[in-house]
């Protein structure tokens, strides 16, 4: 039996946890018995149910002698929730039907269900699954954040005049993709230059769309605190990430970072902000903050959007300005994995090379 086309409905129901899930994967879960499908689930939100569970919950008929097919490898330790595993035991399933292995250390839950004398096959449509759950698999492998930057720039690779001005490099169709790419994220993140010069709301205005925790980085504490992340700010996601260990009275949460270079160690501050379950970072911040990133090699990917401008002017600024490679053969190296075009403009989607997971 092909089972791929029952696995892309799994992926489609594990797209709905899209932007919820913070540091767990999206999985969408089937029941398919007698040839119809029985049951779907999927993984709501990051506190909420596994997909199995989910997808047992909504039954049309008893699981026993039916096949889950399933995204990811049904868990088998004790999280926050018990393992999967056992509820397929119960329910006494005959045929699980997988696309990935969960490379969560804990997780072993293959081994449970052929030893239940369960059937397994892995590996339906991998690399459509890999794709899908690459922010989980980054975590596990890095016990860290997916970093992305995004940023629009000119013909001439500028991101702002020699005036500083950058509203709008980019057209309204670039934006709101800009939008839905910030529903995907968990966290938003921009310098304080940024924050002074645009002073943006950094919210994801699309329906439905789950707001992301906004995270200003600065080694001073001159933000203004009438800035728009702080006042808009009902649902208390805004945070100052700050190597400085003076006190602010703003409305915000402070994580105190180690100091690199002058400035917030960066390393330091994804290890923390992992540890509070956020699972993936888009950096909308500018030259020197983009840099940053880059020369401690934590950039997995950009989205990099190109209208057709030319802005020209010396002190013009580009998106990585700072201490560069001396030569080109130590450039930072990326892949082009996607190219789209929003009306008049193109976006790049380039990831690290040294990223694969
Ligand atoms: C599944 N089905 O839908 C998901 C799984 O703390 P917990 O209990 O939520 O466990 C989180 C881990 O469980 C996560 O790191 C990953 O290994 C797995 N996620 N497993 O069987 C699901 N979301
Ligand atoms: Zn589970």
């Amino acid at each position: 039996m092909n089972y791929e086309n029952l696995m892309r409905e799994c992926f489609d129901l594990a797209l709905k946890g899209r932007g919820k899930v913070l540091t767990n994967p999206m999985v969408g879960a089937i029941v398919f018995k007698n040839g119809k499908i029985i049951g779907r689930g999927y993984h709501r939100s990051f506190y909420q149910d596994h997909a199995e569970i989910d997808c047992f919950n909504n039954l049309e008929e008893a699981a026993e002698g039916g096949t889950l097919v399933v995204n990811l490898e049904p868990c088998s330790h004790f999280g926050k929730h018990p393992p999967c595993v056992d509820e397929v035991i119960r329910r006494k399933i005959k045929k699980v039907v997988i696309s990935n292995l969960d490379t969560n250390p804990k997780v072993d839950g293959i081994k449970k269900l052929k030893d239940a004398g369960i059937e397994v096959i892995t590996g339906v449509l991998e690399n459509e699954g890999k794709k899908l759950n690459e922010k989980f698999f980054l975590n596990m492998k890095y016990k860290r954040p997916l970093l992305a930057l995004k940023y629009a720039q000119s013909l001439d690779g500028k991101i702002a005049t020699e005036t500083f001005d950058s509203k709008w490099i980019s057209n309204e169709e670039s934006r709101a993709f800009v939008h839905k790419l910030r529903n995907d994220y968990d966290a938003i993140l921009v310098g304080a230059n940024t924050l002074a010069s645009d002073n943006p709301r950094l919210t994801s205005r699309i329906d439905g769309g789950v707001n992301p925790y906004r995270i200003i980085v600065t080694n001073s504490l001159s933000l203004d605190p009438l800035s728009e992340v702080f006042l808009e700010n009902s649902d208390n996601k805004t945070i100052i990430a700050t190597n400085s260990t003076k006190d602010f009275d703003i409305n915000a949460e402070i994580i105190r970072c180690k100091t690199k270079g002058g400035g917030v160690d960066l390393e330091d501050l994804l290890d923390k902000l992992y540890q509070r379950d956020i699972g993936s970072v888009l950096v909308e911040g500018g030259s020197v903050i983009n840099n940053a990133f880059l020369r401690e090699n934590l950039v997995d990917k950009i989205y990099q959007f190109i209208a057709p401008i030319i802005v020209s002017g010396l002190r013009s600024r580009s998106a990585f300005m700072g201490e560069g490679a001396k030569l080109i053969s130590e450039a930072k190296k990326f892949r082009i994995d996607e190219i789209r075009r929003f009306g008049s403009d193109v976006m790049f989607e380039v990831n690290n090379v040294y990223r694969d997971c």
